[in-house]
């Protein structure tokens, strides 16, 4: 008989088993952690990246016998992504989910991810970043002091929303006020389709588009819809521009202060939950669209031959290949063909 059932049985038989159970509680209590780290995203608490990543959490908790706890700090609570990114340096957090494009800031090549164009969706995208172009900037991003795990959470083809005009061609781009990631690919991206980009940590963007301080921003559907963007975005215009996935990021001195048994545990569920979040984050994108229109957003399919166009006349390509340099750009376009 396990003491559950023992107790819960005793509670029917006798008027003390309150008593029987608090005492039982003193005497096996909960066991303190030994490490309390803090984990913070940019998304709402039920974008599928955070339900996958509550669930990991949980399970890391049960399998280190609750030696490990890891806090969740979602929807930006912790600060904007640069501030967050800071943070993690100095050890103030342990554990972020970034974009490689803000990442960019410290980890140059990290912005090879969101090369316009350069995936036709995230399947595609995946087969990169999980192989040897993913391996090449995962290199780099330990070569500045973070740990960084091997399987990146999807976030998706990003598309245009606009609170003005529906966005049909690169024409439409211009002189439109948009709002990009703090990334400097990303700004640059968005210069050469002809368009004012504005950098914008994410936490700050609703109210950015609110107050009409820029008239649209892009991303997947799934966040379009978790974080209320279609109450402050009139269009949709389907432009599968890039691609965007979160790296796993670590503080260096905290990963390393968890024993080698913790880290695995940590390790194979951040595999489990990051896989089970691509597809659960892959359906809501691909199934957002109904909604997002009954919701008022009119949605309307780009043509993107004028965006790839800008790209290759703007020199886009030519520039950013000599940035990340021959490598990293071979690695990329081995999966993507020729860009450059
Ligand atoms: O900042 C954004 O737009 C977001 C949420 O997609 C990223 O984290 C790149």
């Amino acid at each position: 008989m396990n003491t559950r059932s023992h107790l819960t049985r005793r509670r029917f038989v006798t008027g003390s088993a309150a008593a029987l159970a608090s005492i039982a509680f003193v005497r096996a209590p909960a066991r303190a952690a030994t490490w309390t780290y803090r984990y913070a995203s940019n998304l709402t608490v039920d974008h599928p990246l955070n339900v996958s990543m509550r669930q990991c959490w949980n399970a890391v908790r049960d399998e280190t016998g609750g030696r490990l706890d890891v806090k969740m700090f979602p929807n930006s609570q912790l600060g904007g992504d640069t501030a967050v990114l800071t943070q993690l340096r100095s050890g103030a957090v342990q554990f972020f989910t970034l974009d490689g494009g803000i990442l960019q800031g410290v980890v140059p090549v990290a912005a090879i991810q969101g090369i316009g164009f350069a995936f036709k969706d995230s399947a595609d995208a995946f087969r990169a970043l999980d192989g040897a172009l993913g391996d090449y900037v995962r290199k780099e991003i330990g070569a500045k002091g973070l740990y960084v795990h091997p399987k990146m959470w999807e976030n998706g083809m990003r598309q245009i929303t606009s609170n003005t005009k529906p966005i049909r061609s690169a024409d439409d781009l211009a002189n439109f006020t948009i709002r990009t990631p703090a990334g400097a690919l990303w700004v640059d991206l968005f210069k050469s389709f002809g368009a004012s980009p504005t950098p914008i940590n994410f936490n700050e963007t609703y109210t950015a588009l609110q107050t009409k301080i820029v008239d649209g921003e892009e991303n997947p559907y799934a966040i379009i819809d978790s974080a209320h963007l279609y109450e402050v975005q009139r269009y949709l215009s389907v432009t599968n521009h890039m691609w965007s996935a979160y790296h796993f990021l670590g503080n260096n001195t905290a990963w390393l202060a968890l024993p080698a048994d913790v880290r695995a545990i940590v390790e194979r569920n951040l595999t489990r939950y990051a896989l089970q979040q691509r597809v659960a984050t892959a359906e809501r994108n691909a199934s957002l669209a109904d909604q997002l229109a009954r919701r008022g957003m009119k949605i309307n399919q780009a043509e993107t031959e004028s965006f790839r166009t800008r790209l290759q006349t703007s020199g886009f390509y030519r520039k950013w290949k000599a940035t990340f340099g021959q490598t990293a750009w071979d690695l990329l376009e081995a999966n993507s063909g020729k860009l450059a």
